[in-house]
């Protein structure tokens, strides 16, 4: 399928709620943008206790699973799927390191974040994990590829 040859292009991003409630939905997109990633998905949604626990599937043995899965399904979350070359490593740099305490002066986390819980966005982790997620999210329909024709 399209998203499929898109590997290594694509990352999905969730600006979390801690970060849409206080307000740096469009600062955050701004910086997004700014660095040369563009939105080809974008929707505003609240996850269920049960899609959270399905999202974060794979850090279910995790001590902090059941707080992540209450932070991540307590409000709206935007959920954005980004082409770029070298999309998944390029946007982990942008936003920085998972707790905000180490992460770089500048990044999306060191601006926005206020805990290891609250850091106000995701990015993938890897090309193989951004493709499942971004069809976590969103349908054939609604992704509209720049360096393809829609
Ligand atoms: P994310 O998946 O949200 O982009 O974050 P990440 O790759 O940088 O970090 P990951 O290890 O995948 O963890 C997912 C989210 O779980 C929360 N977390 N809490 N020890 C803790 O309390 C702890 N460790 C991680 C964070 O919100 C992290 O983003
Ligand atoms: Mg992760």
């Amino acid at each position: 399928t399209m998203i499929n040859h898109m590997l290594g292009n694509i990352t999905l991003s969730i600006i979390k709620p801690d970060a849409v409630q206080k307000g740096y939905v469009i600062p955050i997109l701004y910086k997004i943008v700014h660095a040369g990633f563009h939105i080809i998905a974008i929707k505003m949604i609240k996850l269920s206790k049960k899609s959270a626990t399905n999202f974060y599937t794979e850090h279910k043995k995790k001590l902090f699973f059941e707080s992540l899965v209450n932070f991540m399904s307590s409000g709206p979350i935007i959920s954005l799927i980004l082409e770029k070359k070298n999309a998944v490593k390029d946007f982990r740099i942008l936003i920085g390191e998972t707790n905000p305490i180490h992460a770089k002066k500048g990044t999306i986390r060191n601006l926005y974040a206020t805990s290891l819980k609250e850091n106000a966005i995701h990015g993938s982790d890897s090309n193989k994990n951004a493709i499942k997620e971004c069809s976590f999210y969103f349908s054939n329909k609604e992704i509209f590829f720049k360096k393809i024709c829609n």
